[in-house]
Parts: structure tokens; C-alpha cells; sequence
């Protein structure tokens, strides 16, 4: 019950204010967890190094392994997933000697360049990893030796560090993709020490190394977001690397000045160039546009245009991939993210389609409506290009013609689409920046659900379903819950999801915390609760809320309902005619007249709608409070600037959420009146006579202290100091110990004193918390 002189002011100030409208970041979280509500719930265990930090830029989760490897500032941690965390392994890997001071004479920074930081972590072969790191703007890779698996080894291989030009970035942060395919690296960089040099690079390998052709500019300024393997048929000719990124381009319809945009850009994994054209660079790269747009009033969209994070989330046999992505807009007015998702089918039908034509650069862009030589540029050498008469069963067999049309064609005229032409989530006037994304596609009992994961740049995650609800175009946003995983406001830069062990990744500079996807009694402990939680992972199961496993268990047990929470269905018997609010104790209340008061109400979700009801002594039925700018109603309770007599009476704080009524609060409020509080501490008291004074008050020399807290305020924290002085101390300094009420009342006295000692040195933040 008790309130802190700071949070009274925070609310005095209208900080908490809940407002009649929609908050403006979107629907509010149902459930929002602190740093210290998740370590205290074993829901997150966090890893940070020995120092407290490891300026941590990579991370890979090996599920073969059970490992999670980290890569820091010159240091390198294996992590055992079926333990602890206590069990690392670490591996030291400084730049070489002379380079720091090297890197620092070239005029970079000592500490925030000059150092070696790791940025690449990929498999290598059954024993080894390859990892790679910016050395102190000289980039070097190594082979890393992990053992078997269930071996807990992690060495580096000194004879096997090497060149990493091409392979890691120079810079500790600019962003950067990489993947490993049949051994070989495939990044997305800019490769030299002045950082223009963009390109697609692979090396390492059977293939030889292939870059991108530097003369036609084929990627402007561009910023990589993430790499990978997918697989377009069965064809393992046909398999591609496909790069997600967002490049600076010239305005596309000749206005000056420069735009941004997101791209989805392929090579073949076959690739091995041209034989005289395109020699050792890529003959195979195309590139599209992704789009992510609202549509708005009047046909103006709004665009979001900057590429944040991508997930791939990859189907169960027979479907088809599908791909989340995380835009923000490049707008100075307004900052806004979305999630788009694409199907992997409508990126290869804008691929298989029209090549987007410029006749000069004053020109507009259009389809290019010539012949198209064969093969169709983009197309990898595999049975359909080697024919009988066709001998096309390498890159190195196109013809220059081909070569050269895909040279001045790398970019598609349509852009892909996303599913259903919209984003499934909109955010805007967030107070947060998202930066990462992971789904988890979920079975419940109704339906299939996927489940974002969305990283903030305040170290905090956000679980959210998009459900398509009704006819409604727009889905409906549900924030399931929202997750303090860093203590301090730090952006999420790593996010790795595992089904397998229903755990999430979630890497900052400062390190990574584990985290559980789903913790269901925290829900609370009713059937109501657990359905309100709207949460597929849930269910009620009779009893309690737990974790909701399809096709087990007892079905007419399993109480779940996201689309709706409606618990009057799922839960019947538990609404609030059925349990009546006298179930829900009285607690009393002492306020003074014309001092502030405060009537504590918390429910557990933020989106039940919370009324209150005051039974005045001696009227008929209870009437809701009216609230004004004496009465505060605040997402903490209910705030009385100044009281008055006649706001004596019983309080009842009652939630309505889907349908559902709860009582959560019932308070007997006394107003002591003015003059009798004043005679209390004008009067000279002695202890053998505690203080009085007519009307309801009867019961108060019981818990005397604490009404002497609540008579004051921690406003007028000096005067219950002063009183306590007066009253009790110079008793024990006259060295006569009081009998009776008089002893109790020095016990008390020191109660009262440690109560306000450990109030003062509470910090806010713990006052949040409790
Ligand atoms: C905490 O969670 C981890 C991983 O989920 C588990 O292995 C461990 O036993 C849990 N510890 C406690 C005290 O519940
Ligand atoms: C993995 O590669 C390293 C270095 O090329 C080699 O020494 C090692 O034997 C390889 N391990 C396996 C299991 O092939
Ligand atoms: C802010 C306020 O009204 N404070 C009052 C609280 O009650 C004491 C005792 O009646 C008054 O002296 C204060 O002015």
C-alpha cells in the first residue's frame, strides 16, 4: 500500500495518467516483466563475461552441438545449452602484434576501432568453426577447433589464421551478412579499409573466389541485414544465396537527391563467373525490390523503407518458406516500423519476371521489353540450360551476350509484394527503436499462430501476435507480454530462436541472455487469467495455467481462447456473479482531510479497463467514483489530491477485460478531520496515553504506527521523525524503560523509524518494482 513521496509526484505530474484514448505506441503489453521479475522467475539466465561485458558482435547457435558460441571483442565463448551458463569455455584472440598501434596511427580510434572484434562464427566441418575478426582494421580469420559432439573443447588453431579481406569487415559495427555454404563463405561487406568498396563475396572453397563486378556499380552503398542458403526446388543446381539488405540509390524518377530502399538480391552457388566476360565476378546476380508500404488516405502510401532484421521462418514438410522482415521508415517526420512477410514464391515470380530497363540515366525506368537471350540471365547451369545443343552446364560456357545483358540488368522491374499487399504489424510513436526479429510459429487449440519476437533498443523484448481477425484488412495487434531482458537500456543487436528448446537468444553489446519463449502461471492463478492472457503457448488444464502441447492431455481440460480471451466461455462459474466480490478482503484506510490520498489498484494487465465504486456510509448502492482534477484516476490506484470528509467510504476497484469483471481491490477509506490531527501533534503526548480522537477510528491505537505513516504521508516525512523524537526517544535517553503500552510504543517507535530508513533508501526503480 505504501507509495513513495516520488511516485506520488510522478503521478501528480500526470506521468501515469491513463487517458481515455488508445495509447498512442500501439496496444500495451498484458503482461510487462522487469530485469529482476525474469531472474527471479528463472525465466532468463544472463552471460556476460568475466568483466561485465563482452562488446559482443556475433553469435551462433549450434543445436547440433547444443552449443551457443559468442563472439566478443577479442574473445570467443562456447556455451553449453543443457547447463548452466557457469560452464564457459574462452579463447583470447588479440590482433597481431604492432597492428593496434598501427590502426590507431592511420587515425582510427583506439578504442572503439583499434581492437580485434569478432564477426564471424560459422561451421566449418564437423570439428571446426570458422570465426573471423576485424583485427584492428587488418580483418583475420582462424579455424576454431569445438570437438565432437558432447565434447566441451574450444581452441584456436594457430598454424590457421589467415587473410580475412573479403571475408569480415574492417569496422567493428557497420552491417555486415555472411553464410557458409558446402564450406564456403558467402559475405555481404565493403571489403576495404575506407569502407566503399560494397560487395558480394565468396572464398574459401572448391569454387573459386567470386566477387561482385565493381564497374557497374551493381550495389549502392548498401547495408546487409542477413545471408542465406534456399533452396528454389529440389534441384540442387538451382540452390541460391539470397542476401537481404537496403541500399542508397538515385531517386528513381529523376528528382534529385538519394532514396532508400530494401532489396532482396541471389547468386547461383555454381557461379564460377564468365571466361571472358565477368571474369572472377558474378554472372549469375539479380536483385529486386521489397516493398512495405500502407496505403493511405487519397492513394499516398506510406513506406517503410529501411530493412532492420529479417527471420526465415522455414516450413514444415510441404510448405513453402516464408520470410518476416522488419522495416523502419527513413522519414525525418515520424518514425515508424513495420513486419512484412513475403512467400518465397512471390520473390521467385518477381525474379522469373520483366528486368527493369533504363534507357539512359535521365531516363525513366521500365520493363525491358526485348528478347531476353538464353540462358536467362540469373538462371543457374544445371539440366534445363544443359540440353542437347545447349552445352550451358557451366557459367564459364554463357555466352557474352547473356553475360553482358545480366551485367546491365542485375535489378528486376516488379517489386515483391507482401502477403495480403500490407504490413501484419504497424508501429508507430513508439518510445522504442525495434531492431530484430524472431517467429515462432505455435499450435493452439484453435488454430496456428505465429508468434513475434520483436528486439528493442532498450534491452527489452516485445511477444506480439498480428491476428487476422473478422473481415477486418487490418489484423489486430495483441502484445502478449513485454521482457526487461538487460537491466540497462541496451539495443537487442543478436536474436536466435530454438524450437527445440522453446527458447529465445537475445544478444546486446553487453552479452546474451536466455530466454524462456513462455512462462504460463505467471499468467496468474485462475482459469479466467490464464484465458485472458490470450497466449498460445497456454492453456488452462483444470487447474493451473500451463504450457498447451497439442494433441495431449484431456481435451475437454484444456481451456484456451486466443482469438477472443473470452473467459465467460471458457471459464464458466468463474465470472463475477458466480464468485462474489465479498471474496476480495477490506483493508482500511486512514487519510487526513485536506492532505493527498492514495487507494492502491494494480491489476495484473494493463488492458483491463478499471472502474472504481464508492459506497458512502448509510447511502443505498455503490456509485461509480467521478473523477476530476481533485480525483485522479491512475494505472497505480486511485490519487486524492486533497480530501474531504464526505470521500469517506468504501472503495471498490473492479476490472473489466473481455467481458470479463473482476474485483481486485476493496478499501475502506477514514478521513480524520483536520482539527483532530492537528491537536494530535500540537498536544504534548505521553505514552501512557495514546493518541485519540472521536469517530470511526476506535481500532487505530492497534496498528498505531503505521496510521501515523498514512496520517502524514511520506510528504511530511520530517514531521513523523519529529514525532517520534518527541514522543519516544527522550523516554529511553531518560534511561526509564516503559511498562506496558509505553514499551510497546518504543518498539513501535523503532519500527516506524526503520520503515521511513528503508523507504528513503529505496531507489525508484525498486519502487517500480514492487
Ligand atoms: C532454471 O532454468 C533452467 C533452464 O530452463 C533449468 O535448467 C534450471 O533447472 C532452472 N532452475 C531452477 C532453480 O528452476
Ligand atoms: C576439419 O577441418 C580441419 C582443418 O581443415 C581439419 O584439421 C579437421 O581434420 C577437419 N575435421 C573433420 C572431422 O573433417
Ligand atoms: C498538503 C496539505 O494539505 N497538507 C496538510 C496535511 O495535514 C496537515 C495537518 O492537518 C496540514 O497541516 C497540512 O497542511
Amino acid at each position: 500500500m505504501a507509495l513513495s513521496a516520488w511516485a506520488v509526484c510522478c503521478l501528480l505530474g500526470g506521468v501515469l495518467l491513463r487517458g481515455g484514448s488508445p495509447s498512442p505506441g500501439g496496444p500495451v503489453p498484458r503482461l510487462q516483466l522487469s530485469y529482476r521479475d525474469l531472474l527471479t522467475a528463472n525465466r532468463s539466465a544472463l552471460f556476460l563475461g568475466p568483466r561485465g561485458s563482452l562488446d559482443l558482435r556475433v553469435l551462433y547457435l549450434d543445436e547440433y552441438r547444443d552449443r551457443l558460441f559468442l563472439g566478443g571483442r577479442e574473445v570467443l565463448y562456447s556455451l553449453r545449452l543443457d547447463r548452466a551458463w557457469p560452464d564457459p569455455r574462452e579463447v583470447l584472440w588479440p590482433p597481431q602484434p604492432g597492428q593496434r598501434e598501427e590502426c590507431v596511427r592511420k587515425g582510427r580510434d583506439p578504442v572503439t576501432e583499434c581492437a580485434n572484434f569478432i564477426r564471424v562464427l560459422q561451421p566449418h566441418n564437423r570439428t571446426h568453426l570458422l570465426a573471423c575478426g576485424t583485427g584492428a582494421f587488418l580483418p583475420s580469420c582462424a579455424l576454431i577447433t569445438v570437438g565432437h559432439r558432447g565434447e566441451h573443447v574450444l581452441h584456436l588453431e594457430p598454424g590457421s589464421v589467415e587473410s580475412g579481406r573479403g571475408r569480415c569487415p574492417h569496422e567493428p559495427s557497420r552491417p555486415f551478412a555472411s553464410t557458409v555454404v558446402g564450406g564456403e563463405l558467402y559475405t555481404g561487406l565493403t571489403a576495404d579499409f575506407l569502407g566503399r568498396e560494397a560487395m558480394i563475396f565468396r572464398s574459401g572453397g572448391p569454387w573459386p573466389a567470386l566477387r561482385s563486378d565493381s564497374d557497374q556499380n551493381l550495389l549502392h552503398d548498401p547495408q546487409f541485414v542477413m545471408a542465406a542458403r534456399i533452396p528454389d526446388n529440389s534441384d540442387q543446381d538451382d540452390d541460391k544465396v539470397y542476401f537481404f539488405f537496403s541500399e542508397t540509390v538515385p531517386s528513381p524518377d529523376g528528382a534529385p537527391g538519394r532514396v532508400t530502399v530494401s532489396r532482396v538480391g541471389r547468386v547461383c552457388v555454381n557461379d564460377v563467373g564468365g571466361q571472358r566476360v565477368l571474369v572472377n565476378k558474378w554472372s549469375t546476380f539479380l536483385k529486386a525490390r521489397l516493398v512495405c508500404s500502407v496505403p493511405g488516405p487519397g492513394g499516398a502510401e506510406t513506406h517503410f523503407d529501411q530493412l532492420e532484421d529479417v527471420f526465415l521462418l522455414w516450413p514444415k514438410a510441404g510448405k513453402n518458406l516464408e520470410v518476416y522482415a522488419l522495416f523502419s521508415t527513413v522519414s525525418a517526420v515520424f518514425q515508424g516500423f513495420a513486419v512484412c512477410v513475403y512467400h518465397m514464391e512471390d520473390i521467385w515470380e518477381v525474379f522469373k519476371g520483366p528486368f527493369a530497363h533504363q534507357d539512359g540515366p535521365q531516363h525513366q525506368w521500365g520493363p525491358y521489353r526485348g528478347k531476353v537471350p538464353f540462358p536467362r540471365p540469373g538462371m543457374c547451369p544445371s539440366k534445363m540450360t544443359a540440353q542437347p545443343g545447349r552445352p550451358f552446364s557451366s557459367t564459364k560456357q554463357y555466352p557474352d551476350e547473356v553475360l553482358q545483358f545480366a551485367r546491365a540488368h542485375p535489378l528486376m522491374f516488379l517489386p515483391v509484394q507482401p502477403r495480403a499487399g500490407r504490413p501484419v504489424l504497424v508501429k508507430t510513436h513508439l518510445t522504442q527503436r525495434l531492431r530484430q526479429i524472431a517467429v515462432d510459429r505455435v499450435e493452439a487449440e484453435d488454430g496456428t499462430y505465429d508468434v513475434i519476437f520483436l528486439g528493442t533498443d532498450s534491452g527489452s523484448v516485445l511477444k506480439v501476435m498480428a491476428l487476422q481477425t473478422g473481415a477486418s484488412a487490418h489484423p489486430e495487434e495483441v502484445v502478449l507480454e513485454e521482457l526487461q531482458v538487460f537491466k540497462v537500456p541496451t539495443p537487442i543487436t543478436e536474436m536466435e530462436i530454438s524450437v527445440k528448446r522453446q527458447t529465445l537468444y537475445v544478444g546486446s553489446r553487453l552479452g546474451v541472455a536466455r530466454l524462456q519463449l513462455h512462462q504460463c502461471e505467471t499468467y496468474g492463478s485462475a482459469c479466467a487469467e490464464c484465458c485472458l492472457a490470450r497466449d498460445p503457448y497456454c492453456a488452462w488444464d483444470g487447474a493451473t495455467c500451463t504450457r498447451y502441447r497439442p494433441g495431449t492431455g484431456k481435451r475437454r481440460f484444456r481451456r484456451q481462447d486466443i482469438r477472443h480471451g473470452n473467459p465467460a466461455l471458457q471459464c464458466p462459474g468463474q465470472s463475477q456473479e458466480a464468485e462474489p466480490a465479498g471474496l476480495v478482503a477490506t483493508s482500511t484506510v486512514y487519510g487526513t482531510e485536506h492532505n493527498s490520498s492514495f487507494l492502491e489498484c494494480r491489476p495484473k494487465s494493463p488492458q483491463a479497463a478499471v472502474r472504481w465504486y464508492l459506497q458512502r456510509p448509510g447511502s443505498k448502492g455503490p456509485d461509480q467514483v467521478k473523477t476530476d482534477e481533485r480525483v485522479l484516476q491512475t494505472e497505480q490506484g486511485l490519487l486524492f489530491r486533497w480530501l474531504s470528509r464526505l470521500d469517506a467510504g468504501v472503495y471498490t476497484c473492479t476490472t473489466l477485460e473481455h467481458g470479463f469483471s473482476q474485483t481486485v481491490a476493496r478499501l475502506a477509506l477514514e478521513v480524520i478531520p483536520a482539527e483532530q490531527l492537528q491537536g494530535l501533534f500540537s498536544r504534548e503526548l505521553r505514552l501512557e496515553e495514546p493518541p485519540t480522537w472521536a469517530g470511526p477510528a476506535a481500532a487505530l491505537p492497534k496498528a498505531w504506527y503505521k496510521d501515523i505513516l498514512q496520517l502524514s504521508g511520506f510528504a511530511n516525512v520530517p514531521r513523523v521523525d519529529e514525532y517520534c523524537e518527541r514522543v519516544w526517544c527522550p523516554a529511553r535517553s531518560r534511561g526509564k524503560m516503559p511498562k506496558g503500552k509505553g514499551w510497546v510504543g518504543l518498539e513501535l517507535g523503532k519500527k516506524v523509524r526503520s520503515r521511513l530508513q528503508a523507504e528513503r533508501n529505496r531507489t525508484p526503480r525498486e519502487v517500480e518494482a514492487t
